[in-house]
């Protein structure tokens, strides 16, 4: 037997870019989205949203509703309380009203479903559903709901008298109030992050199919976290869990917003079981901006304790969030705002201090982490915003403060200021990289020139190290399930195989990525393998895809479990070569003999003696399970610089270019990690440049559809320059990969305020709030003067 060790590359192994299988079948219209699922005798099921932000129910009247031919079924909050399912418990420990039955708390919550024939008769049916409501004063902002005499918008809950849903502090109070007490210069910074919507392509929608005869319910949906779906319907609705298959088929997109657990959900199971007939509920654009996930709504301030030397002492922060009506955050459970504490964890930071205020609103509810693992880009957007303001105000350049203050390379690991253990990285390495791209001292020279002028050129830098890959089970939890991962690996005789794990790609490219990870530690060709998840009677348990824990966890599993597969292989190849164990070696796809080299065996011919041939006393079979419990979270690095150039008649701005320095380790697929990048800095270029979603004086939505929340097109979107040289393997990830997923829209908005905020120097214009439209850009150039803080109220 003559096989030879296999080049990687050829076989899709890592570090190959190879093509994304699934495109196959999403380019040809061929893939499955939930909205794809017809199922025999299926209904169709519409919400009926409430008009108004805050107002008390005093009845519903449904009769004109039922008397429609082709409705079967009309339910109310007063139907779902029969079955205790009037209201559901959230992911941080509140509750949610899944349809309304006391009060309606937001514009767009869920009052009354019409399950019919047909989507457009239940539609019609819903509009004959009478519902008397009298108003109530709406709390559009934390500061009205932190009022002496503000309404109490959670009245439902025993012992809640003010609208306050938490106070939380992290880090060391007393260490960072001797840091301010030693400190030359205090810096000053305040800023909101305003409220934006992960806006997927796909809306959220379920199929539920009850089935009596069999007792089993079949949920196909959109969820980014099929098994904990499963979970939470055993759990709330009582079902046993065994009776519950949650699919996940193809997502047309999540970035967060298919984490949470939404009523339409509820409401479409508990129709079916009901019914005793599957039912679809698809939700259209308004209803997912105005009711599902929102990110973000975050009001920050902060100082900073400055050496005039330049060396930062001490942070400190504060924040007040608003939550809307109900405190949903898809969050490890007992972070009150999630990995906001992140914060700062790329400098060397003696000293820190974090406070945050959880408020509700009338507004919709959510706190997803859009894009980001768990507040993290509020948290990154803060730090480099910052960063920017001490370093203008030290008179330091922007880049050699950044560099004075990094972590060097060789103090990890490091603790940062609010206790995470960074492991690796090098940050001062990925900054010169961006600069030297940059031509960072020609473009200041550039900059002199066109000032003279009366041209305003700008160069915005921003850094970002964030989380990833919550979590071991140690530190994180969702409501007391501990975050782990898991992988199953099962090879087929040929030695061809299929792979299974516990995230559930919306568009990252498992399929792709995770079939190169098994090829590179098996040599099986990644061609040969399928990959698949998403389906809770087939998956492995795992915590599902978000806060791009999917490659540090997941990933991880899928190379432990082909190390599981290779240590059995490698006793099989021991019995077909008639050596010992401890004789044999193994190279890529191949077992041989130490001592004759030319003698091996291919880990295909291992996988047929495992159906065929085995030693006496080994169990058939070749195939296994990983649970993967990660020892501490990834750290990837990002350096981005942005130059812009601003007119002063207009305050329009146009980027002259992007720079992206990502390090996150080991990539398995350069050309999908690159994706991911181009697509992060394109929803944080819309971020600081266009989205928000306001809310009049009254409470209603402004931003509920795309004509006033704004996805940039490839018109708009900048030309970025991508930049791979600096890789730093994470030490305890078994191919020393780190996630990618949100680490440019985490890091990217800050370098474009931070660049436009570079051209405004001379206007002495501290900050512009995101977006930064052309008129406030116009009004900060104008009248010289701040334009932040301010509370996203229209009153026009
Ligand atoms: N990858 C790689 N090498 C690395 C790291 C990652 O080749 N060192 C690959 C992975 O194998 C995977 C992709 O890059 O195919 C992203 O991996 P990872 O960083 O692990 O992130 P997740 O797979 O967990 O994806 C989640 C992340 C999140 S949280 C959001 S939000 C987001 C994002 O991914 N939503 C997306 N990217 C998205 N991309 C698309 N197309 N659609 C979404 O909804
Ligand atoms: Cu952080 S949004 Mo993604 O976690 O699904």
């Amino acid at each position: 037997m003559t096989t030879q060790a296999l080049d990687e590359i050829k076989i899709g192994g890592l570090g190959s870019s190879r093509k994304r299988v699934e495109d196959d079948r999403f380019i040809r219209g061929k893939g499955n989205y939930t909205d794809d699922v017809v199922l025999p005798g299926m209904l169709h099921m519409e919400i009926l949203r409430s008009p108004l932000p805050h107002a008390r129910i005093k009845s519903i009247d449904t009769s004109k509703a039922w008397a429609v031919p082709g409705v079967h079924l009309v339910l109310t909050g007063e139907m779902m309380a029969t079955r205790n399912l009037a209201w559901m418990p959230t992911l941080s420990y509140d509750t949610q009203a899944v349809l309304a039955t006391d009060k309606v708390r937001f514009q767009g919550q869920e009052v009354a479903c019409v399950i019919a024939d047909d989507p457009y008769i239940a539609k019609d049916a819903c509009e004959l559903i009478e519902v008397d409501y009298e108003a109530l004063p709406p709390i559009v902002n934390p500061w009205q709901g932190l009022e002496p005499d503000a309404p109490v918008i959670r009245d439902d809950k025993v012992g809640q008298d003010g609208n306050v849903i938490y106070n939380w502090e992290v880090g060391d109070k007393a260490g960072t109030d001797r840091a301010f007490e030693q400190a030359d210069l205090v810096s000053k910074l305040e800023l909101h992050y305003p409220r934006s919507h992960p806006s997927p392509i796909e809306c959220c929608g379920s199929v539920a199919d009850f089935n009596r005869a069999t007792q089993k319910l079949t949920v196909y949906m959109t969820t980014q976290a099929p098994h904990i779906i499963r979970a939470a319907v055993a759990m709330v609705a009582e079902l046993p869990e065994q009776m519950i298959r949650i699919i996940s088929p193809d997502i047309g997109g999540g970035f967060g917003n298919k984490v949470p657990v939404y009523p339409g959900y509820v409401c479409s199971i508990l129709a079916s079981i009901l019914l005793e007939r599957p039912v679809k509920w698809i939700e259209d654009k308004t209803g997912n901006l105005i009711s599902t996930g929102f990110a973000r709504d975050i009001y920050l301030k902060g100082e900073m304790a400055l050496r005039k030397d330049g060396k930062i002492l001490g942070v400190r922060m504060h924040t007040d969030a608003d939550h809307g009506a109900f405190f949903s955050d898809a969050q490890p459970s007992k972070f009150k705002i999630g990995l906001m504490h992140s914060a700062f964890a790329a400098y060397d930071i003696p000293a820190a201090h974090l406070t945050a205020r959880g408020v509700y609103t009338n507004k919709a509810p959510g706190g997803v982490a859009y894009r980001c693992s768990f507040r993290v880009t509020e948290a990154m957007f803060f730090q480099e915003r910052m960063v920017q303001a001490a370093a203008a105000d030290l008179g330091i350049d922007q880049a050699e403060f950044r560099r004075m203050n990094f972590v060097r390379d060789d103090d990890f690991p490091h603790r940062t200021p609010f206790g995470f253990l960074t492991d690796s990285g090098q940050y001062a390495k990925c900054l010169d990289v961006g600069l030297k791209a940059i031509d960072y001292e020609n473009f200041r020279k550039e900059q002199a020139e066109a000032r003279k002028q009366g041209r305003l050129l700008g160069l915005g830098i921003s850094t970002m190290t964030e989380p990833l890959g919550a979590g071991n089970s140690r530190e994180y939890d969702i409501l007391g399930i501990k975050m782990f991962d898991s992988a199953e690996l099962k090879i087929h005789m040929t030695g061809k195989a299929i792979l299974r794990t516990g995230a559930k790609s919306q568009g990252q490219g498992h399929e792709t990525t995770w079939a190169q990870i098994v090829a590179h530690e098996l040599g099986i060709p990644a061609d040969d393998i399928t990959v698949e998840e998403g389906d809770t009677d087939t998956a492995p348990f795992g915590m599902g895809t978000y806060a791009s824990r999917s490659t540090p966890v997941a990933g991880a599993a899928v190379a432990m479990v082909s190390r599981k597969i290779r240590a059995k292989a490698r006793k099989l190849a021991a019995h077909l070569l008639e050596v010992s164990e401890e004789d044999v070696e193994w190279e890529l796809g191949r077992f041989y003999v130490r001592s004759a080299p030319q003698r091996g065996v291919s880990i295909q011919e291992c996988a047929m003696a495992a159906y065929s041939n085995m030693p006496d006393g080994m169990e058939p079979g070749l195939e296994n399970t990983a649970y993967y419990d990660p020892p501490n979270l990834t750290w990837p690095f990002a350096v981005y610089i942005v130059t812009v150039e601003v007119d002063r008649e207009t305050g329009v701005w146009d980027v002259l270019r992007m720079v992206a320095v990502d390090d996150c380790g080991v990539r398995i697929n350069p050309m999908i990690v690159e994706g991911q990048i181009m697509g992060g800095l394109t929803e944080a270029y819309a971020m600081a440049s266009m989205q928000f979603i306001t809310f009049d004086a009254d409470g209603n939505c402004v931003g509920s559809n795309y004509m006033d929340y704004l996805l940039p097109s490839a018109w708009e979107t900048p030309g970025y320059e991508l930049h791979s040289e600096v890789v730093t393997p994470c030490p305890h990830h078994p191919i020393g990969a780190k996630g990618i997923g949100e680490c440019a829209a985490v890091g990217g908005p800050a370098a474009f305020v931070n660049a436009v905020m570079d051209a405004l120097e001379e206007t002495g214009v501290r900050n512009i709030d995101m977006p930064v439209l052309p008129d406030r850009v116009w009004e900060a150039i104008t009248y010289r003067r701040d334009v932040s803080g301010a509370p996203p109220i229209r009153q026009d």
